[in-house]
């Protein structure tokens, strides 16, 4: 990585976890982008790093709920300027994914942005938003025969609950042809074999991987 290249994520990253103006991050993500910055670098070395660090100061009192919702639009506002990007290249459809945040939880960013890669990667998506019951997951994959059931938890008290849909998909018949995917900052690997998941991903880019080697077999 060059130092402008590196320079630029991290002016990026400080920008969006001071809660700098939104002007200023629109700038530099903009600057990111024309000079050959791949969006996923953006997301992930620059964008997911200054959240990070919302994190850590909400975490330790500084910030408070709205510093999080400020986080979280100026996360959004950065994201539709990189829309495009995530999305270029939609190919031919490959297989179905079934998307969703878990029940209780309302995070969607990282989601959201597993959904456009997905689905540039020639995915059909199913997204089923946030604070998703497990029986509408179970349901819906019966009802498209969709083969990938991906969740999201951002919040570690919500990973009972991801336990509770794979006891739930464990025992209905339809488990023999899906594969489970497990994302979102709450999961470990370790989590995922606990449950019975077939994999956990650490990141979007990780997750589309995954989903591409199942297509394939
Ligand atoms: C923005 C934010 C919010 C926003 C969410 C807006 C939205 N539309 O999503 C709002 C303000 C609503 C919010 C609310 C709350 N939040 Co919040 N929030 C965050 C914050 C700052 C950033 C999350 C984020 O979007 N990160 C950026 C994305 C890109 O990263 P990501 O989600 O990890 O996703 C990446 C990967 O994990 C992966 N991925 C994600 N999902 C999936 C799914 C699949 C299938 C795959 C393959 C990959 C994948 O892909 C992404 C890109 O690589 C985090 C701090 C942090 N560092 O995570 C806290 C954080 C998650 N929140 C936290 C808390 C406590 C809360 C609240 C309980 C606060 C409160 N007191 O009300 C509420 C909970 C509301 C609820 N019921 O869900 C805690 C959770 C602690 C824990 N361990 O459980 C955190 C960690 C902050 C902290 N350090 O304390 N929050």
């Amino acid at each position: 990585m060059s130092r402008i290249t590196e320079q630029t994520l991290k002016d990026i990253a400080v920008t969006l976890g001071s809660l700098d103006s939104s002007e200023k991050l629109t700038v530099l993500v903009t600057k990111a982008l024309s000079s050959g910055i791949p969006a996923t670098e953006i997301v992930e070395s620059g964008l997911r790093v200054g959240l990070q660090k919302v994190g850590e100061r909400y975490e330790a009192g500084e910030y408070f709920l709205s510093e999080l919702l400020f986080a979280a639009s100026l996360m959004s506002e950065a994201l539709e300027i990189l829309r495009p990007e995530l999305r270029e290249g939609a190919a031919e459809k490959k297989e179905g994914i079934v998307l969703g945040t878990v029940r209780g939880d309302i995070h969607d960013i990282g989601k959201n942005i597993f959904r456009m890669l997905a689905e540039s990667d020639g995915f059909e998506v199913l997204d089923l938003g946030v604070d998703v019951l497990r029986e509408e997951f179970i349901g819906r994959l019966g009802e498209t025969g969709f083969r990938v059931l991906a969740m999201s938890s951002l919040l570690t008290t919500c990973l009972p609950e991801m336990r509770n849909v794979m006891d739930k998909l464990n025992e209905s018949q339809i488990r023999t042809h899906v594969r489970v995917l497990l994302g979102g900052n709450a999961v470990t690997r370790r989590f995922a074999e606990e449950t019975g998941a077939d994999a956990a991903a650490l990141s979007a880019v990780e997750g589309v991987r995954i989903c591409r080697e199942w297509a394939r077999v």
